[in-house]
């Protein structure tokens, strides 16, 4: 049957996949964006619902000093049977830790069991058939020789049971990591990625009769990768290897949708998706036969996939925020309102969207090319320190920025692009108690509307280019985001967020 990639669009990377109770579990890398480690589920590996998170409480993810694209990085899920672990990095604090569930709905996952001794990023767990449980990781100690460290592990505990020990050196791109281990007829299998998260982004595989090696290479490596092809989805990478419960094998991986020609760039983020895994007569896997991995491709499923990410969200009249919204670093939860009848109150916490500061903003990712975001807030026109807008966000370093700032009585589009910082354009206010904000995009440019007596007014536009990540140097994707800047007392009621992806 036929289907699209990505199978979940907008920044949701490094994705790590396992079959329980009958379910399939997804978890992805979420950086400084709370809470953290979104988690998918799905029965039929095309059409995915973010059940929740997994980081859902400050003592599980303190991203208080959090730098860009630092946080959460490249989880792993796995299962013993009984209950769900995660394992993952939290680059802000550089610790390696292990939360786990026995219900993924009730986002009840457990306080982080940290890692002592195992440092790095893109730890992994391998449960074998005898109890046992193994640690995957990259080297990183300045003395450590480039490569894939392993050791058993007591899962209880966190405590290693055995020394570090070098398993893996790659077949010799650069910076060999994302190891993940999996066990078919016998042989262990080592799936790592190698070239980089960049254009040079491939898989390649390794095995061995024994959990400790020696690891001997597939002689047809890399078995996944786009690196130079003119596909249009390139830096394929990091994959999680599984079995489905039909006995199809497949890998779930990240990779990007470029935009541009001889010069590529990406705003989305890096996105996950999902190809067919042959097994040759050898007993080696390869991704697709051909290891390229296309936008249309087809493979044993049963279901079509239907889903798409529109949202009509009326906050007066919800019971709490939608999962898929997220906050920049850890939120000051009474900052953040849900009233009934009103809509989701705002409060300032008297910051910039350029700093490392606590913020009031609730993000959305974009997870389509051409989308039409708009969002209706309410304010008293009284309160002159109000300032508050949309984003087409990045980072601190990178967004663009509908500002309302009733002080100066005006509505301004500001571009901050690195140690650029520049007001585009400015119109003054109606005296109207509220304001429809928009922000439509196409691959190439973000447009920037407010409504004035129920006419659309055109700000200008901005290319997205310079927000991607090949300037931005981010690990993530566009949010659009609604945000206030003003005093701790100054409030907005954001009373509608649409998310509209236009064909
Ligand atoms: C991740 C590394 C990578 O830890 O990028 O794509 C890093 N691969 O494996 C951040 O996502």
């Amino acid at each position: 049957m036929k289907y699209n990639n990505p199978i979940i669009k907008g920044f949701y990377p490094d994705p790590s996949i396992c079959k329980f109770n009958g379910k399939y579990y997804l978890v992805t890398s979420s950086f400084e964006y709370f809470p953290g480690i979104p988690i998918f589920e799905s029965t039929d590996l095309v059409n995915w619902e973010q059940i929740g998170h997994c980081l859902t409480r400050k003592s599980q993810l303190d991203l208080t000093n959090s730098p860009t694209s630092s946080g959460i990085f490249a989880p792993t899920i796995r299962t013993d049977g009984k209950f769900l672990y995660v394992i993952a990095t939290n680059r802000t604090i550089k610790k390696n830790f292990i939360v786990k569930t026995d219900d993924p709905y009730l986002n009840k996952w457990s306080d982080p069991i940290f890692i002592s001794n195992w440092d790095g990023i893109d730890p992994s767990l391998f449960f074998d058939n005898d109890g046992k449980v193994y640690i995957q990781g990259n080297a990183y100690k300045s003395d450590e020789q480039l490569g894939i460290y392993e050791a058993q592990i007591d899962i209880s505990n966190g405590k290693l049971l055995t020394p570090r020990k070098l398993i893996c050196k790659g077949s010799g791109g650069k910076a060999p990591e994302a190891p993940h281990i999996f066990k078919k007829d016998n042989f262990y299998y080592l799936s790592i990625a190698e070239g980089g998260t960049e254009y040079g982004h491939m898989v390649t595989i390794f095995r061995s009769k024994s959990i400790f090696g020696p690891y001997e290479p597939c002689s047809d490596n890399p078995i996944l990768t786009n690196r130079s092809t003119s596909n249009k989805i390139q830096c394929v990478g990091h994959a999680d290897i599984f079995e489905d419960y039909e006995h199809n094998w497949w890998a779930v991986c990240l990779g990007i949708r470029v935009s541009g020609h001889h010069a590529y760039y990406h705003h989305l983020g890096r996105e996950t998706f999902l190809a067919p895994i042959k097994w040759n007569f050898d007993g080696w896997p390869k991704v697709n036969i051909d290891g390229h991995l296309n936008v249309e491709m087809s493979g044993p499923l049963r279901n079509m996939q239907q889903q798409n990410n529109d949202l009509i969200c009326d906050f007066s009249k919800l019971e709490s925020i939608p999962k898929r919204f997220v906050y920049l670093r850890n939120p000051d939860n009474t900052s953040y309102k849900l009233i009934k009848n009103k809509g989701l109150m705002l409060y300032g916490a008297n910051s910039s969207l350029n700093e490392v500061k606590p913020i009031t903003l609730l993000g959305l990712r974009q997870s389509d090319f051409k989308v039409k975001y708009k969002v209706k807030i309410y304010f008293n026109k009284n309160s002159t320190n109000l300032r508050f807008g949309l984003s087409a966000f990045m980072s601190k370093e990178y967004h663009y920025d509908l500002l309302v700032d009733l002080f100066l009585n005006e509505i301004s589009l500001i571009a901050r692009i690195g140690n650029i910082n520049c007001k585009i354009s400015y119109l003054s206010l109606s005296s109207n108690n509220f304001i429809e904000l928009e922000i439509d995009a196409d691959s190439d440019y973000y447009y920037f509307y407010f409504y004035k007596n129920d006419k659309k007014i055109f700000m200008d536009k901005l290319e997205c280019k310079f927000l991607a990540s090949e300037v931005s140097a981010t690990f993530t994707g566009t949010m659009l985001s609604v945000f206030s800047l003003s005093n701790e007392n100054a409030k907005i009621t954001v009373k509608e967020i649409n998310y509209l992806e236009e064909k």
